[in-house]
């Protein structure tokens, strides 16, 4: 492995107020978003719509690296350039999802593991040599008054810390993303207590594994109340607890966390990254970005509806989100930007 290109890739994803576009939905989710918007589930219209991402002109000002899934880096533009070439052409860094998603977990009723481990260091060979530079894997966290047990969060962050582990191996950055999910009714304390238990357990893995800290980025979920808590904290309070959490989880030597949205809708996102980035910009050791999938997708899919007359349309609102999030990792997003396509 070499190190420094390992760090400095890690370092790239984060810099100059840009980050992340996750567009490595798996089929079935990707299907399920185009079937409630009428579009057709088939691999031409999921290679039309990521064609339609990957080639919005100026979107390397705002984003820095995207994720893609193992269907799409194995796609081409209609003129037969490979995604990823267009990518790393664009001056955006390509990434991949290397989990095989979240299953249930055997004894623990309610709760998953992350799998995909098995052929792990093979494929992360494959994805290198095509071209992909970071590699993400998801693990997921479900809350309630008994959930989550121990055994889930630990068996989620050993597996994280072996992939993580395979990934630098070969070079290439792990994005690490445990996510607390947010349905359910639980408290925003409850939600601080989860997140912070699930990092330790994550880093003190890290360790274990002989992770370098300093060639990984994190993707965690925002410290919010559950969607169905009564009480919904505002952007303020959101952006404290989640960022003392981090501040008492996260280690230094981490260059970059990059949320995800988890749901929530895209405004708030930005108006939440934005409060954390205002209020506490000279106190953070990391940069504090974003990865979002549907909190900068949604409105250009809704614009695209799988129709071409419709592409140009949808790049602009997808560069529109893309552009809003870079103004909050720098603080200055506000509302009158939505205004301003
Ligand atoms: C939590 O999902 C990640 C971020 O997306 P949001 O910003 O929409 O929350 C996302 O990268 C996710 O891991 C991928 O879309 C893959 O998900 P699936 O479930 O399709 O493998």
């Amino acid at each position: 492995m070499n190190e420094e290109e390992l760090f400095r890739t890690a370092r790239l994803l984060v810099a100059d107020h840009k980050g992340l576009l996750a567009m490595d939905e798996s089929n079935p989710t990707c299907n399920k978003r185009f079937a409630r918007l009428g579009i057709p589930q088939t691999v031409e219209a999921r290679r039309d719509y990521r064609e339609l991402i990957v080639t919005t002109p100026g979107l390397c000002e705002s984003i820095s690296g995207a994720i893609l899934c193992d269907e799409t880096i194995r796609q081409k533009k209609k003129d037969g350039t490979p995604f990823v070439q267009v990518l790393s052409e664009a001056g955006i860094i390509p990434g991949i999802k290397v989990d095989s998603g979240a299953k249930d977990m055997a004894g623990h009723p309610g709760e998953k593991v992350t799998e995909g481990l098995d052929d792990l260091r093979d494929r992360v060979r494959e994805y290198s040599q095509m071209g992909a530079r970071f590699a993400k894997w998801r693990a997921v966290i479900t809350v309630n008054d008994r959930l989550p047990s121990r055994g889930c969060i630990e068996a989620n962050a050993q597996a994280l810390a072996r992939y993580a582990a395979l990934c630098q191996e070969r070079g290439m950055v792990p994005m690490i993303e445990p996510e607390v999910l947010m349905d359910g009714d639980y408290s925003l304390e409850r939600c601080v207590e989860v997140t912070e238990e699930v990092l330790r357990t994550v880093f003190n893995q890290l360790y274990r594994q002989r992770v370098n800290l300093q060639g990984m980025i994190l993707k965690p979920n925002m410290v919010l109340p559950g969607l169905n808590c009564p009480s919904q904290e505002d952007v303020n309070e959101v952006a404290d607890a989640t960022v003392n959490c981090l501040l008492r989880a996260v280690p230094a030597a981490v260059p970059g966390i990059a949320f995800l949205s988890g749901g929530q809708s895209c405004e708030l996102a930005s108006e939440r990254l934005n409060a954390m980035n205002m209020r506490f910009k000279s106190r953070m050791p990391w940069e504090l970005a974003f990865s979002f999938a549907r909190a900068i997708q949604q409105p250009a899919l809704e614009i695209w509806l799988g129709q071409e007359a419709n592409t140009m349309a949808a790049q602009q609102a997808l560069l529109h989100r893309a552009r809003c999030n870079s103004a909050a990792r720098r603080g200055e997003y506000r509302a009158a930007m939505e205004f301003e396509q």
